[in-house]
């Protein structure tokens, strides 16, 4: 009798943490040879007042960054950090598609999308939570243009390029967001819902311009939450020209598709799943 009243004050108390451990919220985090900072920015997220889980997708990257997410699912964080794991390096678009269909498949209300080498703020996530989960918006984006430039230690000519792309995409399509490329952003559930995830054709900085175009065209509500983004300080870029060339005729592919293209009207809210897992 003592001891089963004892088993089930255990059971009682387990219960209780996994509760603690309970979000509404999923921050994707993908991954390329990020060993130098996947362990620091996942504590960096679980350390904030506000609990959001992580789904890191990882590309199979060659230096182990798996293995130490795997590590610190085991001995830590085996209830609020996930793992997918694709063969080799596939591109920034598809392994945020992957991470969507994923975060709504476990009932997730709010799917952000974040870098792992610290250009985004961790302390920025209640702020596009906020956004969405209070001010009513659809979607919340990280945005480093609402006024003037708040860009630190990138190089002058990375600066100028994306200041202009973002002018780029605004000309070409008539989008009025600032940060059209911004990779920082919360989606609430029913924008994912809503658009179709696998006719989205770009991998790069396109992907980002489109997924925003995307919501726009279907009618959510965008929000521009002004963020400092900060040059990563350990590990590399994974920018590169083709990313750049598939960005600039992107674009004109998306003004095309906004004249011809019909698309979808947002699901009604009232279908949101509040969270089980
Ligand atoms: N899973 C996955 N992650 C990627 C890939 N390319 C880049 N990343 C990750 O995407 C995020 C942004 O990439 P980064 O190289 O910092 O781009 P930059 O900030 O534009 O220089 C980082 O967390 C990278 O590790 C890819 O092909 N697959
Ligand atoms: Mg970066």
């Amino acid at each position: 009798m003592r001891s089963g009243r004892f088993v089930l004050s255990l059971q009682h108390k387990d219960n209780d943490r996994l509760d603690m451990n309970k979000s509404d919220s999923i921050v994707i985090i993908p991954t390329y040879n990020e060993r130098e900072n996947i362990e620091k920015i996942t504590r960096a997220v679980f350390a904030l007042e506000k609990c959001f889980h992580i789904l890191v997708i990882d590309d199979g990257s060659p230096d182990g960054t798996a293995a130490i997410v795997k590590g610190l699912m085991q001995d830590e964080f085996a209830d609020r950090l996930f793992l997918l794991e694709r063969k080799g390096k596939q591109g920034l678009g598809t392994a945020y598609i992957a991470g969507f269909k994923w975060g709504l498949a476990h009932g997730y209300d709010y799917i952000f999308e974040m870098d792992a080498d610290f250009s985004h703020a961790p302390s920025d996530l209640p702020r596009l939570y906020s956004a969405c989960a209070d001010d009513g918006y659809d979607l919340a984006i990280g945005s480093r243009y609402v006024s003037g430039v708040n860009v630190v230690n990138w190089p002058m000519g990375r600066v100028l390029m994306s200041y202009f792309a973002s002018k780029y995409v605004r000309f070409v399509t008539g989008f009025q967001v600032h940060d059209t490329t911004a990779g920082f952003k919360c989606y609430k559930r029913r924008v994912l819902e809503t658009i179709d995830l696998d006719a989205i054709r770009f991998k790069g900085y396109a992907f980002q311009i489109e997924m925003k175009f995307t919501a726009y065209k279907c009618g959510f509500k965008i929000k521009e939450v002004p963020v400092i983004f900060v040059n990563r300080v350990e590990g590399v870029s994974k920018m590169n020209s083709g990313i750049f060339g598939e960005a600039f005729f992107g674009v004109m592919r998306l003004r095309w598709d906004g004249w011809f293209r019909k698309y979808p009207k947002p699901v009604d809210e009232k279908t949101e799943q509040t969270l089980t897992n």
